[in-house]
Parts: C-alpha cells; structure tokens; sequence
C-alpha cells in the first residue's frame, strides 16, 4: 500500500461526518477540503467531476475516488486498519462487517426517513422491510454487545452507528429502545467520535 495521500471533501452539517469519525479512529493523516453545502460548494464543476451526484463527503487517496459513505469507510479501514477496524476477508466476522456496512444505508437509512406505511404487504416490494424488522435485526446484532461485532469495534459501527446517532439526535426514531440509546451512548463517548462531531456541528 502506497503512502496516505487523503483528501476529505467535507461539509459542516453533513454526512462527512461519518468519513472523519471514522478517519479520526484510523489515525491516518488527512486534508479537508471545505465543500460547504451552505454555500453551494457540492454543486460546482470542479466538485461535480468527484460525485456527479454533488453529495457529500468525497474521499480521494492520490489518484482514488471514492464516494458514498460505507464504500469511503470500507475503502479506509481496508486500506488503512485491515484486522483493527475490518476483519480479514477469511475472518467469519466479515459476513456481518460487510453485511452492516450495506445495511446502514441500503436498509436502515430509508426505513427511519421515508413516511410509509408499515405493513408486510407494502414491506414486500421494498428492499428495506419494516421498521419493526429492521429494529428487530438491529437489537438481535447489538444483544450482547457492545458493538455490531461483539467486542470487536469496527469501521461498520462507525458507518451504522453515524446513521443512528443522527436519527436519534434528531429524533427521527420515536420511543427508541435502551438498545440502541446505550449504543449510541457507548459510540459518542469515544473520543474519534468527539472530535468529528466537533469539527461538524461544532458552529451550531
Ligand atoms: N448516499 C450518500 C448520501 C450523501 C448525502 O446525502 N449528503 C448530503 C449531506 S448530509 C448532501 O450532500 N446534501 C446536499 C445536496 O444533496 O444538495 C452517502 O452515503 O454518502
């Protein structure tokens, strides 16, 4: 593996959160780019030959893009903390690491934001299943505990657990379960943790 030669493209109030949280566990050296969605940064040429879809965060590494949150943390922790923050590819572990990272996004992220109804029938034809399913899947991962991987803390709670500590912050999950209130608690008591939500929200 080459050296690190990483550019975050990051926004204050944005999902590049997740990316820093998660390069802040790594501890690998890293340049921020300021692309403020405020100020329409994410939409401008320059950007748009990054991610087309002019979202945030955009990771480079010399000449690798990488977009979309759980391809940058899988590309980091593979890249960066391979056996620390991503089991090996023979460790049984990586089914559920992989599994959680596509997750995170593919399932839990619309399930909390878009208003359905919840019932099997619509639940059928959507990739993303109910709530309930999804939050019963989530208690079974994190039952013991503490992390998606039992004691091995991951780059998939980080990606995961930006999704829910979000939700939960902004009160998009009603009534949440202490399962996931105590994650998110053992999550935002980590120091990586503290650092990326400074540099994020610190402004508001
Ligand atoms: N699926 C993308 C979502 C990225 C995303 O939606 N970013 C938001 C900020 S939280 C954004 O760039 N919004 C500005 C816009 O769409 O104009 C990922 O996981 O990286």
């Amino acid at each position: 593996m080459a050296e690190p030669d990483i550019t975050l493209y990051f926004s204050p109030f944005s999902r590049g959160f997740t990316a820093r949280w998660l390069l802040e566990e790594i501890g690998v050296p890293y340049r921020v780019e300021t692309t403020d969605i405020r100020r329409g940064d994410h939409k401008r040429e320059a950007y748009l030959r990054l991610n087309p879809m002019g979202k945030i965060p955009a990771l480079t590494d010399g000449p690798v893009v990488v977009t979309e949150c759980p391809a940058i943390c899988l590309y980091l922790a593979d890249c960066y903390a391979p056996g620390r923050l991503a089991p090996a590819i023979e460790d049984p572990r990586r089914g559920p690491y992989l599994r959680w990272m596509v997750f995170s996004t593919a399932v839990l992220e619309p399930s909390i934001y878009l208003d359905e109804p919840q019932d099997e029938a619509v639940a059928r034809g959507r990739g993303w299943g109910t709530r309930a399913a999804v939050m019963a899947s989530l208690e079974q991962a994190l039952t013991p505990g503490p992390w998606l991987l039992g004691e091995m803390f991951s780059a998939a709670d980080v990606m995961l657990g930006a999704v829910l500590s979000v939700a939960l912050f902004t009160k998009r999950i009603p009534e949440p379960a202490s399962f996931l209130t105590d994650y998110d608690a053992r999550l935002s008591a980590r120091p990586a943790y503290k650092r990326a939500a400074e540099a994020t929200w610190g402004e508001a």
